[in-house]
């Protein structure tokens, strides 16, 4: 099986394509799930052709496609757990419907066809539900529907209260739903069980705590307060500030892997997609386009492959290697860091569906050279790397290395 690339590499660069533009508006905030697996594209809203249209991204803001090409208002987009379908939010047909199409944009669907505003969709982890946001009961509720759009049913009971509830995010193991609501007298994140029942409140203060979005392994919750971007423990508390900025941030959504929160800030003075470490970091800006895009979320790839045990002979120390069942992509490039006395490293694919269990391929076996920042040719056919020599500067020579077939 001949190795190729199925992850886009690190070396490939962004297209920063600045166009003049005017201030646009801020589409919906979207609800959000994110569901394990390896991380794929990044959906997101923007207004860069005219009006807001759904686009796709790979994971370094590269290749954006416009999905919807609708001259209606499209925005929110959520992908499906198996990371086929996403569902979002237009005003196409007068007024908010949740719609739901292809990952290529095909067969665009509405799935409420109500006169209510119904919007902010968000996937069960087996892909047959879809909850939302909607006022077809007068005031704001959220309702769950079989992914087809039939069965919409009531989950909440806001007609006493008449908050302001939404931003509904499925939990990854498909008992609760999460939602802000602002019946206390500003917004604060609660949860509910996914077939309806009593609320319990997560957050309790007297800022606007919103948008809340689930970690893919279920134990944390990432969310808005005040404008920036914080995370808590999936019950409540162990509460973390993940930006600090005076720009606006919102709509956080995880990545498949967990390592990465995606979300929109104005940091640039206007809006863009900014990716951060889960844990907080340095935020980088994957949109780079005078328009306002805004609304991230992260295609899920399920898991179909894991990596197996590091070689026993070099034993791997930290890096990019993954840990053992972790999950990975089919065919992965990693880094294997030696352990000693001196610390060098090769570099390695692994190909996971050429051998049960599969063995990481060593690309460069340099027993005392370094090579590092491996990247995949366009064709998948070769990895550029940078060959260092022990205590010396890092080289500025790019080596290639043809991977084998196996
Ligand atoms: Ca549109
Ligand atoms: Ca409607
Ligand atoms: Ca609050
Ligand atoms: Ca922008």
């Amino acid at each position: 099986m001949r190795v190729r690339r199925l992850v886009d590499a690190v070396a490939v660069a962004a297209a920063a394509v600045l166009v003049a533009g005017g201030m646009a508006v801020v589409t919906a905030p979207p609800a959000r799930a994110a569901f394990p697996g390896t991380n794929g594209k990044i959906a997101f809203a923007t207004d860069r052709d005219g009006n807001s249209e759904i686009y796709s991204m790979k994971p370094d803001g590269s290749n954006p496609t416009n999905l919807t090409n609708d001259p209606g208002g499209d925005s929110a987009p959520t992908w499906s757990p198996d990371g086929t379908k996403i569902a979002f939010t237009t005003d196409r047909d007068g007024n908010l419907e949740v719609y739901s199409m292809n990952a290529n944009g095909s067969n665009q669907t509405d799935l409420t066809n109500n006169g209510g505003f119904d919007e902010l969709p968000t996937w069960s982890p087996d892909g047959t539900k879809i909850a939302f946001q909607t006022t077809r009961d007068g005031q704001s509720e959220i309702y769950v529907m079989d992914a087809n759009g039939s069965n919409q049913t009531r989950i909440t009971n806001n007609s006493t209260d008449k908050a302001d509830i939404g931003n509904p995010a499925w939990s990854p193991d498909g008992t609760q739903i999460a939602f802000d609501s602002n019946k206390d007298g500003d917004f604060e994140i609660y949860v509910i069980p996914a077939a309806g029942g009593s609320a319990t409140q997560l957050t309790n203060n007297s800022v606007q705590d919103v948008q809340p979005t689930w970690s893919p392994d279920g134990t944390r919750i990432a969310f808005v307060r005040s404008n920036d971007i914080f995370s808590m423990s999936a019950g409540g508390g162990g509460g973390a500030q993940l930006t600090t900025n005076s720009a606006i941030d919102f709509t956080p959504a995880w990545s498949p892997d967990g390592s990465k929160i995606v979300f929109t800030s104005n940091r640039t003075g206007n809006f863009d997609v900014f990716s951060i470490p889960a844990t907080g970091g340095n935020a980088t800006n994957l949109t780079k386009n005078a328009a306002s895009d805004v609304n991230p979320d992260w295609q899920p790839q399920p898991c179909t492959a894991t990596a197996p045990p590091p070689p026993s002979t070099r034993p791997a120390e930290g890096g990019v290697l993954p840990a053992a069942g972790q999950c990975v992509s089919p065919e992965q490039i990693l880094y294997l860091h030696k352990s000693g006395s001196f610390s060098f490293s090769d570099i390695l694919v692994l190909d996971a569906g050429g051998a049960n269990p599969a063995q990481p391929l060593n690309l460069t076996d340099t027993p005392n050279q370094t090579e590092d920042q491996p990247a995949w040719s366009p064709d998948g056919e070769q990895v550029a790397f940078v060959p260092r020599t022990a205590a010396r500067s890092p080289s500025t020579r790019t080596g290639t290395a043809t991977p084998r077939s196996t």
